[in-house]
């Protein structure tokens, strides 16, 4: 259906074109991002867009020829990257910047601006295509490190397109992940996707912390909130195309080859070892544990051969160029120490070799053994697993590959460890029968299970529900039409009910250096000082704080902490919503939160007159989120049963009235004042939301930058706000006489919140 178009977007297509004589050829592309996709990818009937592997050159005219027929003939769509491009972009940032920084070798990691920018243009470049290509409905599927900043590059053109990213190697830790001066760049790139998926939980929880220290964005477990919309996050472990091996497997060609290994007289047990040549892969690791199992237990020499079998990659990067020298040295050494005229220990296949004969060595090997230093995930593992159906071969596997959380019956190493490696080696070797088929039955299950298809599947049904979801957090950060705000600038009686901190100013890292700005100022002293609007401000803050800052302003009604207490504008006394006003219960509660502050270094407490809050913003951010819901539980068991509530805030925690509400505080202002015939509500988190709540339908409720909201509109930060307000303040026809009087008499004498008070307060 044209409509549910899928569009793959990799770096490489399934083909590159390469140069053979005078003619151009296809030839498929290496690595285990084609081999688990590809197949699936024809199944779906999928767009490809990707690199076709060779620029512009001579015979343009074959070179493009060719590259239609493949958009023609199987929906590959090729992304042109210069030359000089190329180098700076894949050889340059991606695989000598990323890959090495999200693999966890900080150490390998070349830092260079140019590269940066030249990524920069390369992700342009395949977000330009997909755009053009775009249809309304299409799912953009964009895959690994190479394309991190192509789903937010999409999304800024099109807003309402499907956009999912998977991440095919590892999430670092934070600590590691944070050495990126573009850190912010990345995560806010890879952010512009419906859902960001990963190999594992423990990549997903490292990418959370990122996104939390970096961004300062608290994530819940499967989700990021980015205000108007959030971003699913999900670990989907990628699996094989198991049918593919099964029918290789069965073929009459590769089960002559097997019949033949096993009946040769002079059989060999045999380990295999299939990588590209990469350093993450531990190939050179691999080997000094395998020289160590010779030299340790001679019982083996001419009875083990390992097939080594490392297809080179990247070698324009000297650290692979290097690395092939290493491991053919090591070879040789190896060789050279152990072999006889009748045995070589080693056999080292550096190519790429056919699926046929890789499925055959597959089967015929009794281990295999998969040893990388760092792995996304590692296909090998279960290729291997695959290809010993019905048979008990072992499969040896590094407990730093990703295949590692789900492939528990191997046998696990430590590939760093020498000398456990050589060990488990030799177990594998001597495993008897019965316990070597029982744990290839139970990983052939999982591997069956969680096959590629599966994992597909799996995605594109996370990433429609994600696009679904992900955008029902509110409006988007537009603001109000301009024909309201006309309508609100020339409404005879207005009411403006107001959050101060987050709403009317940036959130400050202490609350104290949050000061109201001149712009802030003016725009309320203008707004109240016209006779025919009521201006209130509602505010989590102390009274003292909001008479000290704003006192003066002639004409605004204040209500402090969450509306407990509210002051009119002509008496200028403050009066309680509610009564029962009891701060005693400070005296139990305040040692609870001692307690948390001392255990969060630059985590703090404020007192206010009727609430306590617990600040954290400056505190190391995991550990603030961390123990802010302790406490939140904590304080719940401890307040049950009081009109006390712990409610969590942006970085803070608070205790106080239960009642105390700014809605309910905005209502009872309002029961003394004529009907508003414009209205507006402004407010940034959760507390604001009961506002929202309580006002009329007509309100317009605007929500100040990120996270769920039953506003109407929403603008991205204060600036934008006090821009609204400005307009609104614009010279309009003067109406009316002044109302303010009766509204604070009505409130003193019968209305709600004096009714309440008592005198207690002056
Ligand atoms: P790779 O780093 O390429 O993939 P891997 O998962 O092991 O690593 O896939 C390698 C693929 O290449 C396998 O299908 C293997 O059969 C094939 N291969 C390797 N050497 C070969 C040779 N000499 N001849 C022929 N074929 C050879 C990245 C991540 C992994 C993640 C995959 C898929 O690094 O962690 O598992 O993507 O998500």
């Amino acid at each position: 259906m044209s409509s549910q178009r899928l569009v793959v977007v990799a770096n490489r297509l399934p083909l590159r074109i390469r140069r053979s004589g005078a003619a151009w050829q296809a030839a498929p592309s290496p690595g285990g991002l084609v081999a688990a996709l590809a197949p699936i990818a024809a199944d779906l009937d999928a767009q490809w867009i990707g690199w076709a592997g060779a620029n512009p050159g001579p015979d343009e005219a074959g070179r493009r020829a060719l590259l239609d027929s493949w958009e023609r003939d199987r929906g590959f769509i090729a992304v042109d990257l210069p030359a000089d491009l190329v180098e700076r972009y894949y050889d340059g940032y991606a695989n000598s910047t990323l890959w090495p920084l999200l693999h966890g070798f900080p150490g390998r990691v070349r830092l260079d601006r140019e590269t940066w920018l030249a990524y920069r243009d390369a992700n342009q470049r395949f977000a330009d295509r997909i755009v053009e290509r775009y249809q309304p409905g299409d799912r953009i599927w964009v895959h690994d490190y190479h394309l991190a900043l192509v789903p937010q590059l999409v999304r800024e053109r099109l807003p309402d397109a499907t956009i999912g990213f998977f991440l095919h190697i590892p999430f670092p830790s934070a600590e590691i992940f944070k050495i990126l001066p573009e850190r912010e760049r990345l995560l806010r790139g890879l952010l512009g996707a419906d859902l960001v998926a990963f190999q594992t939980h423990a990549h997903l929880h490292d990418f959370r912390r990122a996104v939390l220290e970096i961004l300062g964005l608290e994530t819940g477990m499967d989700r990021v909130d980015l205000g108007d919309r959030s971003v699913a996050l999900a670990a989907l472990p990628i699996g094989i195309v198991v049918g593919e091996w099964e029918r290789r497997l069965a073929s009459r060609k590769v089960q002559s080859v097997i019949r033949a290994r096993r009946e040769a007289p002079d059989r060999l047990r045999t380990i295999i070892a299939v990588d590209r040549l990469d350093d993450t892969k531990g190939i050179p690791e691999r080997l000094r544990a395998f020289r160590q199992l010779l030299r340790t237990r001679p019982e083996w020499h001419g009875r083990v051969q390992l097939v080594q079998v490392a297809v080179p990659s990247r070698e324009r990067i000297p650290r692979y160029a290097e690395l092939r020298r290493t491991v053919s040295e090591l070879v040789g050494e190896v060789n050279g120490e152990f072999a006889t005229a009748d045995w070589n220990p080693v056999v080292y296949l550096r190519r790429s070799v056919e699926p046929a004969e890789l499925t055959a060595l597959y089967a015929t090997a009794d281990v295999g053994w998969v040893a990388p230093l760092r792995d996304g995930m590692n296909l090998v593992a279960k290729e291997y697993v695959a290809c010993q159906a019905g048979e008990s071969g072992v499969l040896v596997l590094s407990e730093f590959a990703g295949a590692a959380q789900e492939l528990g019956e191997a046998i696990r190493v430590n590939p760093y460890d020498v000398d456990g490696s050589a060990d488990a080696i030799h177990r594998a070797l001597t495993m008897p029968e019965p316990e070597r088929r029982d744990r290839e039955a139970a990983l052939l299950a999982r591997v069956t299970r969680n096959d590629a298809p599966a994992w597909a599947r799996r995605f594109l049904d996370e990433l429609r529900s994600a696009a679904r979801d992900g955008r029902r957090d509110g409006p988007p950060n537009a603001g109000p039409p301009s024909e309201l705000l006309e309508r609100g600038r020339a409404a005879a009686e207005r009411a403006f009910w107001l959050d101060y901190d987050g709403s009317l100013v940036a959130i400050a890292p202490r609350p104290a250096d949050a000061v109201p700005t001149p712009a802030a100022l003016a725009v309320l002293r203008r707004l109240a000082a016209d006779p025919s609007t009521h201006v209130a401000l509602l505010s989590g803050r102390a009274r003292s704080e909001l008479e000290r800052w704003f006192g003066e302003i002639p004409g605004l009604w204040l209500a402090a902490e969450h509306g407990v207490v509210i002051r009119d504008p002509i008496g200028r006394e403050w009066r309680p919503l509610h009564g029962g006003l009891d701060a005693q219960w400070k005296v139990a509660v305040r040692p609870t939160l001692e307690h948390f502050a001392d255990r969060a270094p630059g985590s703090s407490i404020e007192e206010k007159e009727f609430g306590l809050a617990w600040h954290y913003r400056l505190a190391e951010p995991e550990l603030g989120a961390f123990l802010a819901s302790e406490l939140v539980a904590l304080l719940h068991r401890q307040l049950a049963g009081t009109d006390l509530v712990a409610l969590s805030g942006r970085k803070v925690v608070e205790v106080r009235f239960g009642w105390a509400n700014k809605g309910d505080a905005a209502l009872a202002i309002r029961e003394g004042m004529p009907e508003p015939e414009f209205e507006l509500a402004l407010g940034d988190d959760r507390t604001d939301e009961d506002l929202f709540e309580r006002l009329p339908e007509t309100a317009l409720t605007l929500r100040v930058g990120s996270g769920p909201t039953r506003a109407r509109y929403r603008v991205p930060d204060p600036a934008a706000a006090i821009a609204i307000l400005d307009r609104l303040a614009e010279t309009r026809p003067s109406v009316k006489p002044m109302r303010v009087p009766d509204v604070a008499r009505q409130l003193a004498g019968s209305g709600a919140a004096a009714s309440r008070s008592g005198s207690r307060w002056p």
